[in-house]
């Protein structure tokens, strides 16, 4: 059910949409090979969808309104059910306006038979940046961008610089948000996760926000990054991981003996939300400050330091046919564009079933750009070593990174930025096939 009601973010309440009244909304567990079914009643008050992020489904099934299905009217119903191929961590949001902004996500997790080997337990950890219920909504928001184009959408001072991080290599966002959220709480009032000492924790990583990128570490405590958006890879240490907005990230931690944090400090924002990890005695939560001030200082795992797991490689092939997506923007209404144009979903990119496609993404703008593909796992292509099977991945400004896919699920599948200010205002495109 997609409703709108109050909401205790800790340091506030706010009037928002969730899935069932809960932030984020309940979570969603399937085992792998299992058909989901669920049943969305939809009491907002304007139209919306679900989409399946990560999720190799049957395209009828994928949420995107006007391409795979019609809108979910206000006071409408909509059945979704489809079978669940692939193990792994993903969520599921709405595909209408800048829904996605509000309290509208949920975790899908789906267990592997063979999952639960090196660890103990889960944590299931949901970031998000947060405005919605505080003035303005997030439509609001992007007719603010549409009026003030490329100045900060918060000053409306033209000139007025953008944040900058090294680590994005250039502007971290484009919105100013209040609050920065861990399973829907606010870093003052955070959820805290009760443990204890040396159980091994398998952490399930989501970042659910809009305009944000999360840098997530345990002070003093190692990471072995098991899996990136659901799909295994060799598993790897890390003091703190990288997620741009819709990527997952897995990682187990052994649990210290003293009461501890995982920290998510939204990179370049100077702000963070926390999960407590309470082992021994309780803390005060706001002693975290400082160390979310050093987690920045700390290196962070990103792409290039991923390879995937053997068992999920793709063949070595080489493409039938490459596309090249130029990512620009933002134009004079704010407008983000895929080789010079706004999102048309009768006009894409040509493939056909059964290639191997290349995608050749493209930054020429001075930000980041989480790009994500619809219904397949693509593997980065790295020079010489398997890239990581991802179904989202970071852009950097002024950098090229190529994506493989094998196109055998045929339909009519989004690749988008998931900013969703940029997919909205036109940073989209669609690739048709038929079987
Ligand atoms: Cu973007």
């Amino acid at each position: 059910m997609s409703t709108e009601g109050a909401v205790d973010l800790g340091a506030t309440q706010v009037i928002t949409w969730t899935y069932g009244g809960e932030l984020p909304g309940k979570e969603i567990r399937v085992q792998r090979g299992d058909v989901l079914k669920v049943d969305l009643s939809n009491r907002l008050k304007v139209p919306t969808t679900i989409h399946w992020h990560g999720i190799a489904l049957r395209n009828d099934m994928d949420g995107v309104p006007n391409l795979t299905q019609s809108e979910i009217p206000a006071g409408g119903r909509f059945t979704y059910e489809f079978t669940v191929p692939d193990a792994g961590t993903y969520w599921f949001h709405p595909h209408v306006g800048t829904q996605l902004d509000t309290g509208l996500y949920a975790p899908l997790i789906v267990e592997d038979p063979e999952d639960g080997g090196d660890y103990d337990t889960e944590l299931v950890v949901v970031l998000d940046d947060w405005l919605d219920g505080l003035g303005r909504s997030p439509a609001d928001v992007l007719a603010d961008l549409r009026t003030n184009g490329m100045t900060m959408e918060h000053t409306g001072m033209p000139g007025m610089s953008m944040p900058q991080s090294d680590l994005l290599g250039g502007d971290v966002g484009d919105v100013v948000y209040p609050h920065m959220l861990a399973n829907g709480r606010t870093a003052n009032a955070p959820h805290t996760f009760a443990t204890k000492p040396g159980q091994r924790v398998r952490l399930r990583l989501i970042n659910a926000g809009s305009d944000t990128a999360f840098r997530v570490g345990v002070p003093d405590v190692r990471m072995t990054v098991t899996h990136t958006d659901g799909f295994p890879v060799v598993p790897v240490e890390a003091e703190t991981v990288l997620l741009g907005m819709g990527e997952r990230i897995d990682a187990t931690i052994t649990v210290p003996s003293s009461t501890t944090a995982l920290l998510a400090v939204a990179e370049g924002r100077g702000a963070y939300a926390q999960v407590i990890i309470q082992s021994g005695r309780p803390v005060d939560p706001t002693t975290s400050d400082a160390a979310a001030t050093q987690l920045t200082t700390l290196p962070a795992l990103t792409v290039r330091d991923i390879e995937a797991a053997e068992s999920v490689r793709l063949p070595d092939k080489a493409p039938d046919i490459t596309h090249t997506l130029t990512l620009e923007g933002p134009g004079d209404k704010y407008d983000w564009t895929i080789n010079g144009r706004t999102y048309d979903p009768n006009d894409g990119l040509p493939i056909q079933p059964g290639q191997r496609v290349r995608l050749r993404l493209e930054n020429s703008s001075e930000m980041f750009h989480p790009m994500h593909l619809h219904g397949h796992t693509f593997q980065v292509v790295d020079k010489g070593r398997p890239g990581a099977r991802k179904d989202t991945v970071i852009v950097l400004p002024d950098q090229t990174l190529e994506v493989d896919f094998d196109a055998d699920n045929p339909g009519q599948w989004l690749t988008h930025c998931h900013n969703v200010y940029h997919g909205e205002t036109g940073m989209m495109t669609v690739m048709s096939y038929e079987a």
